[in-house]
């Protein structure tokens, strides 16, 4: 999966795909097009940034930021775009325009994005935060984190299905630095096999982390070793989806791990 942020402050990518006010449509399809020349299977279009300290985007900002990519890309590419979001709104607005996955960071726990996931018929991708981006790194405690972060899961299934979503359509993520120390990073990094055992495809978001910075002491900008060794070592523990920044130098070390695997 690769990360298109059309956010003026991404995380990692510097607002390149954003400028005065609008998604820079002519820089995402270039860089669209390079990710899946080099072999993304899906892109994931994010208008809101959830880097730790961010704070949240206006609704009808997002909107403007993230459906009309989704229709560019849509109507340029036959790959499945995947919507990173957690704003019912832009659930809605983006299914209509032909997007394939609502990845939500905060599972759907946001006023009425369970009913519009619900509504679209999407597969959604629930992932684990503790807070909110503008807090969630300030002291962050868990007497055993597999375990909170496994059950929080599993009970945004329920809510989930009790909404009408069928189970089949369920992938579920850790949330690699929301809202967790590297201790709780790493803790849930050894569980990757046990949370794959939980029966729903796993999707881990590693890319250009602080848990990368963390252990090599290097700039975001120096974190693409680190970072295609922690995506190896996920793939190894059974996660099926990486969301990643380097598509093609991650999709030549998952290629490989598939030939020793003698996966496609
Ligand atoms: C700490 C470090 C906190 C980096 C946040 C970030 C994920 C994701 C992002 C993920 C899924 C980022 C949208 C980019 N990370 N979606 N989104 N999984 N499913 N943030 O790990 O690197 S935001």
């Amino acid at each position: 999966m690769g990360i298109l942020n059309i956010t003026p402050d991404s995380f990692s990518d510097g607002g390149e795909l954003y400028r005065s006010g609008a998604p820079a449509m002519d820089a995402v399809l270039r860089r669209a097009r390079r990710m899946l020349r080099a072999g993304a299977d899906i892109l994931d279009v994010g208008g809101e940034s959830t880097r730790p300290g961010a704070s949240p985007v206006n609704e009808q900002e997002e909107i403007d930021r993230v459906v009309p990519v989704v229709e560019c890309l849509r109507s340029r590419f036959s790959v499945p775009i995947s919507v990173d979001t957690s704003t019912a709104a832009v659930m809605r607005a983006s299914s209509a325009v032909g997007a394939s996955l609502i990845n939500d960071v905060r599972a759907l726990r946001r006023q009425g994005a369970l009913e519009a996931a619900a509504a679209s018929g999407l597969p959604v991708c629930l992932m684990h935060m503790r807070g909110e981006p503008a807090s969630m790194q300030q002291q962050p405690q868990y007497l055993d984190p597999v375990r909170e972060v496994m059950e929080f899961l599993l009970a945004r299934v329920e809510a989930c299905v009790d909404a009408g979503i069928d189970s089949a359509h369920i992938l579920l993520d850790p949330g690699f630095g929301f809202g967790k120390t590297l201790a709780h990073n790493l803790a849930l990094f050894r569980a990757l096999p046990g949370f794959c055992a939980l029966g729903f495809p796993v999707l881990v978001g590693l890319s250009r982390k602080r848990m990368v910075g963390d252990i090599l002491g290097k700039p975001e900008s120096k974190r693409l070793h680190g970072s295609l060794a922690l995506a190896l070592i996920a793939a190894q523990s059974g996660a099926r989806i990486v969301r990643v920044h380097d598509v093609a130098a991650t999709v030549d070390v998952l290629k490989m791990f598939n030939a020793v695997q003698e996966i496609g």
